[in-house]
């Protein structure tokens, strides 16, 4: 298995020939998507145009929708739900079907959208993304960080190192050879240094402090932590999981 990291979604190579991609958005994008199907959401469909998302969810009974739309950690008004993973209780969400459009953990979706296996990843659900990863043995396998408007986020390559040091610790190989680029390697550091603070990092990682000032305290403590779901979210049709 080789591994490459891309820290924004702007670094993938135009032509996706991974044969698994992976998004990350741990604040919050993709944590929000593991925390809804976990509570038994229908599915999870992405857009990355709110009136696109209006147009397709209209088609759905109100009582099977939740539309979710977030932009600049704000929700979109006349919206059900921002991007908040807290708002995902089995009580709200099971049942029905996330329309979602975020800021950029939508777009890293969209980006590797034409992958063979496209999954989505958060700190939450690394560890399943990892036995995943070892259930199939795909042989390249891309993961991609959301990041920030195009700009490198720490708590999406954060949780990218996450996923590559278990991997290889699985593997029981040299970080080399799992590597396909140097970010895989600088990733796995990043998460060495902050594997036991995770909570600090996001609260030091620019988006972190953004949501601290929408007073979103709950929301990071719940995306700090590590493998506390088994959710994998996998693509089952273009842009639904
Ligand atoms: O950028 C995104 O996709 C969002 O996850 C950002 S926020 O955490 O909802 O503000």
């Amino acid at each position: 298995m080789k591994l490459s990291i891309f820290h924004t979604p702007e670094l993938v190579p135009t032509k996706t020939d991974a044969d698994c991609a992976i998004a990350v958005d741990v604040l919050r994008a993709t944590s929000t998507m593991v925390t809804a199907l976990g509570a038994g959401a229908e599915a999870v469909q992405v857009f990355s145009d709110l009136d696109k998302l209006l147009e397709t969810s209209d088609r759905w009974a109100p009582e099977k929708r939740i539309r979710a739309g977030e932009r600049g950690g704000a929700m979109v008004e006349g919206f059900d739900f921002g991007n908040s993973p807290l708002a995902c209780t089995p009580e709200r969400v099971a049942g029905r079907r996330l329309f979602i459009s975020t800021t950029n953990g939508t777009r890293a979706l969209q980006q590797v959208e034409s992958a063979p296996i496209v999954l989505a990843a958060a700190l939450i659900n690394r560890q399943a993304i990892v036995q995943h990863l070892l259930d199939h043995q795909p042989e390249t396998v891309w993961i991609v960080a959301s990041g920030w408007e195009g700009s490198f986020s720490l708590e999406d390559t954060v949780c990218a190192g996450a996923i590559a040091h278990s991997l290889q610790a699985a593997l029981n190989c040299s970080l080399d050879k799992l590597a396909g680029n140097d970010e895989v390697i600088g990733a796995v550091s990043l998460y060495r240094q902050w594997q036991d603070s995770l909570l600090d990092l996001l609260h030091h990682a620019s988006h972190g402090q953004r949501l601290l000032r929408l007073e979103c305290h709950d929301d990071l403590n719940y995306c700090a932590q590590t493998d506390t779901s088994t959710v994998v979210p996998i693509q089952r049709e273009l842009g639904v999981l």
